[in-house]
């Protein structure tokens, strides 16, 4: 790292994300996106687009990435030594030009999903859907793609994590790939302030749980394929919400010692 924890510690809790650090070498990252490919070649993309959820406990080669050397300083600066890995989801933006447009009667090509419905993320914080109190949420959105604005990059709103909890509701676009699909409502989120985060393929971003994020639709023809891990630090507990009805199934210690104890039984 070219920056110093302490600094990374410092911008985090100003700014409530870091961007663009390096994680997987060459050879790891083409491991990985190998790895990947055989996924989506077993479960096809629509599956692998968003379905790939806490799949660390079936794949060693994706436990290794929540545990990888690159990524554990980071988060151990940030939320401390003991630290639970929560969860795991691998989000995946496919071209939207893909040779599978087809050509209608007056010899025109047709995406088959409207443009307006294409998958994208809404403005939301993580907190809203994590019932969990006691200490912070820390995500980690690793590329496996180079991950930018054309492709559906994370955006972030810098600082809006100091506001609280916001209101969401039901998203009003479709396409949102969030699985309740909750949204900040517009008038809510100040997007003139909202700046991107490009990746190249193998870097990381982290975000704070109360960071107000969300990402465009993919408008381009290449993937963006985004492996995220959410981490907490052991004092950190589950609550019992059903605003916030999140269950805890495929935790477990990503370092230092838990005295807690508080995801033992794997249910929230
Ligand atoms: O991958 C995306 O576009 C959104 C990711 C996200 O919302 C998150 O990591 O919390």
């Amino acid at each position: 790292m070219t920056t110093s924890i302490a600094k990374l510690q410092e911008i985090y809790n100003q700014q409530g994300f870091l961007s663009a650090l390096p994680v997987l070498d060459e050879t790891e990252l083409r491991e990985a996106r190998r790895a990947f490919s055989e996924l989506e070649e077993e479960f096809g993309e629509e599956y692998t687009q968003y379905s790939l959820h806490n799949v660390h406990l079936q794949y060693p080669w994706v436990k290794d990435l929540t545990k990888h050397p690159q990524i554990l300083p980071v988060v151990k600066a940030i939320i401390g030594p003991d630290v639970i890995l929560l969860d795991s989801r691998f989000i995946c933006k496919y071209p939207t030009v893909k040779p599978k447009h087809q050509e209608n009667e007056e010899g025109e090509t047709k995406p088959d999903v409207e443009e307006n419905e294409l998958p994208y993320v809404a403005w939301h914080q993580d907190m809203r859907y994590w019932g969990i109190a006691g200490g912070p949420v820390l995500s980690v959105w690793l590329a496996l793609d180079d991950s930018l604005k054309e492709n559906g990059a994370l955006q972030v709103i810098p600082g809006s994590h100091c506001a609280g909890m916001l209101p969401h509701r039901q998203a009003v676009r479709p396409g949102n790939m969030l699985s309740v699909n909750q949204e900040i409502p517009e008038e809510l989120v100040q997007a003139d302030e909202a700046v991107i985060c490009p990746l190249l393929a193998g870097q990381m971003s982290v975000h704070d749980g109360f960071l107000v994020h969300a990402s465009d639709a993919n408008m381009s023809q290449r993937r963006r394929c985004g492996f995220v891990i959410r981490y907490v630090p052991t004092c950190a507990y589950p609550i019992q919400d059903p605003n916030r009805p999140r269950k805890f199934h495929a935790t477990e210690l990503a370092c230092g010692a838990d005295q807690f104890k508080h995801f033992s039984n794997k249910t929230a």
